[in-house]
């Protein structure tokens, strides 16, 4: 603990200000095929547009124009048309969009809108910074009404203004709070909203970055090394910024779908009877799940790709059997590798040469759980590759997915990680550790994500990974790492994942219950509630507090959080569906509510509540001993999903919800999918509702559905199910549904459809695809619903 000697006088000297150099003027200005190449008196600047949206801006001191290799970008520029104009003060660059204005004298970069001139972007005078230590910088104008949202994983609020954040991916056991700065995911990206209009940023820099948003008229990013080497998405709006981030970064791949079902996880389920116990509790209560985590206690002395064989005598026939019981089991596999000379990959990895290594040759060393252990450079694709085929050892009992952790990479000496000095492959640009620290987890999971592509037989892989990198989303989900069980961690919970959504991570979630510190009734509850809007949805906890499955907090605490686990089970076609779209376009699960109302200047404000999809605010409860919270509809009407009352927005309104309910509203003319709840994801779904809110007469509601066999890699091979339609209410009380098959390649095992329409107007006949169909009038306490069953 520290105490007030952390604050004693004397150790706030005068610092030493680190002297920043600057380019100096331009010299010479190349137009380039996307571009132009300025030489300056200092280094060189480039500007290379990837397309008329994307520009991607470096600069070098070295005089050498900085390399394409990343880690994160996999956009390659397109031919992109642009004008150049030239005269004495500056060169312009006109894209479609947008225009780079670059000043000569001295260099500076402003960015502008291309049709009204307007500045986007702009440089104060030096806004290009280096010192001779190798250090960079970049200076941006700023203005107090600009919202900083993004930045990967960070504790804190939704809006980062004001803050300063620090990129270096560290494991934190210590409480998460607003004050925590580096946790374990590094994206130094950022995504910057001004009234309606949006920029982002990628700071595509490996090395310890840092953004600085305290100074109201600036914003400024820096490197310890390394090239100045950022990407600007011009938006103009937040979806557009996020769209070009996924551009640039890559998409999340369609996950498997038991990888959206519940997730039970301890450290540790520690032998094969306590793993079974906890499956046969689930299914005797009548509790969904879908997945058991294998924690560091299965491994033999926690040596990587071994089974401890008098805690898991026949993990083969575990795994089997809980498969056919629909459950599936998931590893923790980290990155230290046990320094062992009778120990199989330790040997492979000395012999084939595959751990990282100081610069005289000597293997790097550290201790984690293993003891002292050796780390495989997953920098190097050979390296990845034999990692990758290792996950075989675990496919072939029948693992499912992968959980990486420590993988920052965590070590238990003073620094947290590797000695910065130790050298990386880098696929051919070697670096030190302290070039490649952050990218470390990515590369990591990116084994693993390949090894399993190979060895699961067309299946799709799962991976979890704690640390990541911009572009981790292309390999795994993201959890949020060792929370508390702390109702301020529920909170937090939101920002995090709205912001790590806004990253372009859409699969994350938080420990449910809380990791470390001993959960109680009302908080696992709560928690339970709110994750079942999550991506990711796994309930896990520390070796040293109380156990905290669903049936651990007495009869009525088990009954609450089976209806949160069954409430997530009928919405998953709902998830499914916002998967699939952000697999395929990028815009993440759980919005923040500007997100979908750009327009409403209350939207912003919000960071304890969000939208799960476009059209469901999902409110929380986020107290102790809590029943009513206030909460924000935007303007138009909103359906209480639980009574069907219609509310009308563009206000705070007070929910009420008793400890069996959380605050959700469906927006007036839009859709929501639901099944009905499943054991887990390998039994059949048998019915499909849509349900169709419908606020006139006359007003039209449209619906998407998407279904796959869940599990098939290669969706456009296996085939998929999608369909779209539109229903229309008229004013004698007609409805009218339209639906059409946009694909048939995949058939949906459904074997009864109906449709649910909640409207104050009286529906008096129906028809669907011309068919005639039979209207079931149904009374809720004040509601009206109607029932049509499709077949
Ligand atoms: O804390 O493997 O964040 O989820 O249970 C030490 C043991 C290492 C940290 C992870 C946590 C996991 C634990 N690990």
């Amino acid at each position: 603990m520290e105490t007030s000697l952390s604050i004693h006088p004397d150790r706030f000297g005068a610092k030493e200000e680190a002297k920043y150099l600057t380019p100096g003027r331009v010299l010479r200005a190349e137009a380039t095929s996307n571009g132009a190449l300025m030489v300056c008196e200092r280094g060189l600047l480039h500007v290379q547009f990837y397309d008329a949206f994307i520009v991607r801006i470096t600069f070098d001191r070295l005089g050498k124009p900085a390399g394409s290799f990343s880690h994160s970008v996999i956009l390659k520029p397109a031919f992109t048309e642009i004008q150049v104009e030239q005269n004495e003060q500056e060169v312009l660059l006109h894209s479609e969009h947008i225009t780079v204005r670059i000043s000569l004298n001295p260099a500076r970069v402003d960015i502008l809108d291309r049709s009204t001139g307007a500045v986007r972007l702009a440089e104060p005078e030096n806004g290009i910074q280096f010192t001779a230590r190798g250090e960079v910088a970049c200076r941006k104008l700023s203005s107090p009404e600009e919202r900083y949202y993004g930045f990967g994983e960070k504790a804190g609020f939704l809006n980062k203004r004001g803050e300063r954040l620090v990129m270096w991916n560290t494991d934190v056991y210590a409480p998460h709070n607003q004050e925590t700065d580096s946790l374990y995911v590094s994206i130094p990206y950022y995504l910057s909203v001004r009234g309606a209009e949006a920029h982002g940023i990628l700071f595509d820099n490996t090395y310890k970055t840092a953004f600085d948003m305290r100074e109201p008229s600036e914003m400024r990013f820096e490197a310890e090394g390394g090239a100045l080497n950022y990407y600007y998405m011009a938006g103009p709006d937040t979806k557009s910024v996020i769209r070009q981030l996924g551009k640039l970064t890559g998409h999340a791949p369609l996950p498997p779908k038991w990888s959206l079902g519940y997730h039970q996880s301890r450290y540790s389920y520690e032998t094969e009877q306590e793993v079974l116990d906890i499956a046969n509790t689930f299914q005797e209560k009548g509790i969904p799940l879908d997945t058991i985590y294998l924690d560091i206690h299965y491994m033999d002395g926690y040596r990587v790709f071994t089974v401890d064989q008098e805690r898991f005598p026949d993990i083969g026939k575990l795994v089997h059997e809980l498969k056919e019981r629909g459950i599936r089991i998931v590893t923790i596999v980290d990155p230290g590798v046990k320094a062992d000379a009778e120990y199989e990959i330790y040997k492979e990895g000395m012999s084939l040469d595959l751990f990282c290594k100081d610069i005289e040759g000597r293997v790097y060393h550290g201790p984690v759980w293993p003891g002292r252990s050796a780390f495989p450079d997953f920098t190097s694709g050979r390296v990845r590759k034999w990692w990758g085929e290792k996950q075989q050892s675990l496919t072939d009992v029948g693992v499912a997915g992968i959980w990486n952790d420590m993988n920052e990479p965590s070590v238990f000496n003073e620094s947290k990680t590797m000695d910065l000095d130790v050298l990386h492959d880098n696929d051919g640009h070697p670096g030190t550790h302290r070039e490649l620290h952050n990218v470390y987890g990515l590369q990591m999971a990116r084994a693993s994500y390949e090894g399993l592509r190979n060895s699961l037989d067309g299946k799709r892989p799962f991976v979890l990974t704690r640390a990541g990198y911009a572009g981790i989303q292309r390999y795994a989900a993201v959890w949020t790492g060792d929370n508390r069980s702390f109702w301020e961690h529920l909170q937090m919970l939101i920002p995090m994942c709205l912001n790590l959504g806004l990253s372009g991570v859409p699969f994350c979630g938080a420990d449910v219950g809380g990791f470390a510190h001993d959960t109680g009734a009302d908080l696992l509850v709560r928690w339970t509630q709110a994750a079942a809007f999550t991506p990711y949805f796994r309930n896990h906890s520390e070796i040293k507090c109380g156990r905290q499955e669903p049936w651990m907090f007495g009869e009525e605490t088990e009954k609450l959080v089976t209806e949160a686990i069954r409430l997530r089970y009928r919405w998953l076609p709902q998830l499914y569906l916002l998967m699939e779209e952000a697999a395929r376009d990028g815009i993440p699960v759980m919005r923040p509510m500007f997100l979908e109302f750009p327009d409403d200047p209350e939207a912003y404000r919000i960071a304890d509540q969000f939208l799960f999809g476009s059209n469901v605010v999902v409110a929380p409860m986020l107290r102790p001993d809590t029943t009513r919270r206030a909460l924000y509809l935007p303007a138009g009407e909103w359906v209480d999903y639980w009574t069907q009352e219609w509310i009308s927005g563009g206000r705070y309104i007070l929910a009420h919800a008793p400890m069996d309910r959380i605050p959700l509203y469906v927006k007036a003319d839009s859709a929501l999918l639901e099944e009905n709840v499943r054991m887990s994801t390998s039994a059949p779904s048998e019915q499909l509702t849509v349900h169709l809110y419908i606020s006139n007469a006359a007003s039209s509601v449209a619906y998407r559905i998407y279904e796959d066999d869940g599990e098939s890699l290669d969706r456009e091979g296996s085939g998929y199910f999608e369909a779209e339609g539109t229903a229309i209410l008229d004013k004698g009380g007609r409805l009218t549904v339209e639906e059409n098959v946009l694909s048939s390649g995949w058939t949906p095992v459904w074997s009864k459809r109906q449709l649910m329409i909640h409207t104050r107007e009286e529906i008096t006949s129906a028809s669907w695809n011309g068919q005639e169909k039979q209207v079931v009038k149904s009374i809720h306490g004040n509601a009206i619903q109607y029932q049509i069953s499709l077949f």
